[in-house]
């Protein structure tokens, strides 16, 4: 077992942080700057924050000696990915008075409102609270949101599974009350005593942890790619949950140049069923990982080092030795897709939802699509929840059958079904991360490009007769791979302004990574790279052949 005594700065300062209030109040009153003091940019995060600039102005801005223009990101913690229609009209109401008025759905199920000035990060804070809505942990070294799938079939109840997802999130949630005095003036309580995190101790986890909960044979939430996958396992005949099958040591992020860094899907570890069993599990898996993951480098400070550096045998060891019983063998379960299913769809409860498309998980309105005021409409007619996709989507729920109608009414009259109709599948499987204007750590563009790239596949894939074929793609504008592209038949990883690496080979269950197969390539080489893949794939492919599938057989990638 290898260790190492060297710690991050970002350890000292978790250290020093005071239960996570370091010294943010100052910072907020600091009137020369729009920013925070550099210890606090890293505190806000385990409050659900970001500090950024508009990348597009920064070289403007440093010409004239001008300091960056800062403003803040926010994400909500929204475990398993539901609010009702009264916190949609919140959420649209704040975006329009505190942010860019643009709603970002995340890969992880939730909702990121961007450009937030630092003197309206306590009023955006203040007015979600008023509707039960936080960002406590959704960022930072901790747990973050728990997804869980939004897979909908007739036959079995949803909401037992979705439930585990807020309890997992309520059992992690830290301890300290620092959210509520810095930003809801919540009485000062800091009281190491009373604030004790058995769980997170001082310096909370080396990195951070995400969860997701799959139901097969469904894996919409790419369940391989968190920390802790737990896999539905539901009763052949009755479709009761029995337990789950539980992963670990999921995680995608590489770093260019840095070979000690790459992607690992979760390893499952065996199979458990109680309540009490499960959260046990995972609250001994995090303290595991608290104990013996990488204090000294963050870039190999996730779960999978954790557990390749020791071993998956004493891994589990460790693991039933802290929980005091063993796990049982897994259970069989198979994957056959991984998407969301757009359109109306019936649930076990008869109840009717209908699952939009949204580019990017951009919610906005432009000229040509209302979405943001169909969506607003819609919630006020209050007969219908809203739900966030790990896909970047979002679906109306819990719709009864007399209340169909006034939806799609609304649907037509905004255009939607006739922009949901003339999607092209590519585009429906397509992903991109945020990256150009806000992420600090992008190399190339992301969500502002993809929509334009893939109008020129599409033309490819027409010459083809492709254009049914149901190919996943992704692009990230760097190797941190907040879109998964690592699990996409087609991924796109920014190396620099207007490059990419492109990788080949996952298959479309999300259970086998994708493999680098170009690198450093420009719009005119992916173009004339797929326009050769294609017509290979058209003219050899098997019937009914994927094609992640089939860039394995012709062994493009190994
Ligand atoms: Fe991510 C950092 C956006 C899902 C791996 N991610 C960031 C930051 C916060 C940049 C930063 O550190 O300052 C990005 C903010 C951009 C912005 O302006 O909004 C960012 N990540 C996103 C989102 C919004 C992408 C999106 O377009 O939907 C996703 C928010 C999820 C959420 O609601 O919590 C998002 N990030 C992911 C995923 C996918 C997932 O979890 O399913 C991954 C890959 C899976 C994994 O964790 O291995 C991912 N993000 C990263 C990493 C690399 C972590 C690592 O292990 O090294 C970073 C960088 C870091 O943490 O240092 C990062
Ligand atoms: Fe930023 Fe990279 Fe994540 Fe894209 S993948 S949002 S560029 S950190």
């Amino acid at each position: 077992m290898k260790t190492s005594s060297r710690i991050t700065k970002e350890e000292k300062i978790k250290k020093e942080s005071i239960g996570l209030r370091g010294t943010i109040l100052n910072s907020l009153l600091d009137e020369l700057s729009g920013g925070l003091y550099d210890k606090d940019q890293v505190i806000i995060k385990f409050h659900g924050l970001y500090q950024q600039d508009d990348r597009d102005v920064r070289e403007d801005r440093s010409k004239k000696k001008l300091e960056r223009l800062y403003s803040f990101m926010i994400r909500l913690r929204i475990p398993g990915g539901f609010i009702n229609h009264k916190q949609w009209i919140a959420i649209h109401n704040i975006s329009e008075e505190n942010s860019t008025g643009v709603i970002k759905i995340t890969t992880r199920q939730t909702i990121q409102l961007h450009g937030l000035i630092k003197s309206k990060i306590r009023p955006t804070i203040q007015s979600f609270n008023i509707h039960k809505l936080d960002s406590i942990a959704t960022c930072g070294d901790v747990n973050r949101n728990v997804v869980c799938s939004t897979y909908i079939d007739n036959k079995y109840s949803r909401e037992e599974i979705l439930n585990y997802a807020t309890k997992i999130s309520n059992v992690l949630l830290p301890k300290t009350r620092a959210y509520y005095e810095i930003w809801l003036n919540a009485k000062k309580i800091y009281e190491k005593k009373e604030e004790k995190d058995s769980l997170y101790k001082e310096t909370y986890l080396p990195r951070k942890f995400k969860i997701a909960i799959a139901i097969p044979p469904n894996n919409d939430v790419d369940v391989f790619a968190n920390d802790i996958g737990l896999i539905a396992i539901l009763d052949k005949k009755s479709k009761n949950l029995k337990g789950f099958n539980i992963s670990v040591g999921g995680g995608l992020s590489t770093t260019h140049g840095n070979s000690k860094t790459y992607s690992r899907l979760g390893t499952i570890i065996g199979f458990s069923d109680s309540e009490n069993k499960i959260l046990k599990i995972i609250y001994e898996i995090l303290t595991i990982q608290r104990d013996y993951g990488n204090r000294g480098d963050r870039k190999l400070a996730r779960l999978k080092y954790t557990i390749d550096n020791y071993g998956i045998n004493w891994f589990k060891n460790e693991l039933e030795n802290r929980i005091g019983f063993s796990l049982e063998k897994e259970k069989p379960f198979l994957f056959t897709e991984r998407r969301d299913y757009f359109g109306w769809i019936q649930d076990n409860q008869k109840l009717w939802n209908y699952t939009f498309f949204i580019e990017n998980g951009l919610i906005f309105d432009n000229k040509n699509l209302k979405l943001k005021s169909a969506l607003l409409k819609i919630a006020k007619h209050e007969i219908c929840s809203f739900s966030f996709t790990c896909n970047q989507n979002l679906t109306l729920t819990h719709i009864d059958e007399k209340n169909k109608n006034k939806i799609q009414s609304i649907l037509l009259e905004y255009g939607i079904h006739d922009y949901m109709n003339q999607l092209s599948f590519i585009r429906k499987n397509s992903m991109a991360c945020v990256a150009f204007n806000t992420c600090p750590l992008a190399l190339a563009e992301g969500q502002r490009y993809l929509p334009s790239l893939i109008s020129k596949i599409e033309i490819i894939l027409k010459k083809y007769k492709l254009e049914k074929e149901d190919i996943i793609i992704r692009m990230t504008g760097c190797p941190n791979g907040c879109s998964r592209p690592y699990l996409a038949e087609i991924g796109l990883i920014g190396v620099s302004y207007g490059k990419y690496n492109l990788y080949l080979g996952a298959n479309h269950e999300g259970t086998r990574l994708n493999k680098l197969y170009k690198k450093n390539m420009d719009e005119s080489s992916i173009l004339k790279e797929l326009d050769l893949i294609f017509s290979c794939f058209q003219t050899e492919k098997f019937s009914g052949e994927r094609f992640g599938n089939f860039s394995i057989r012709k062994k493009w990638v190994v």
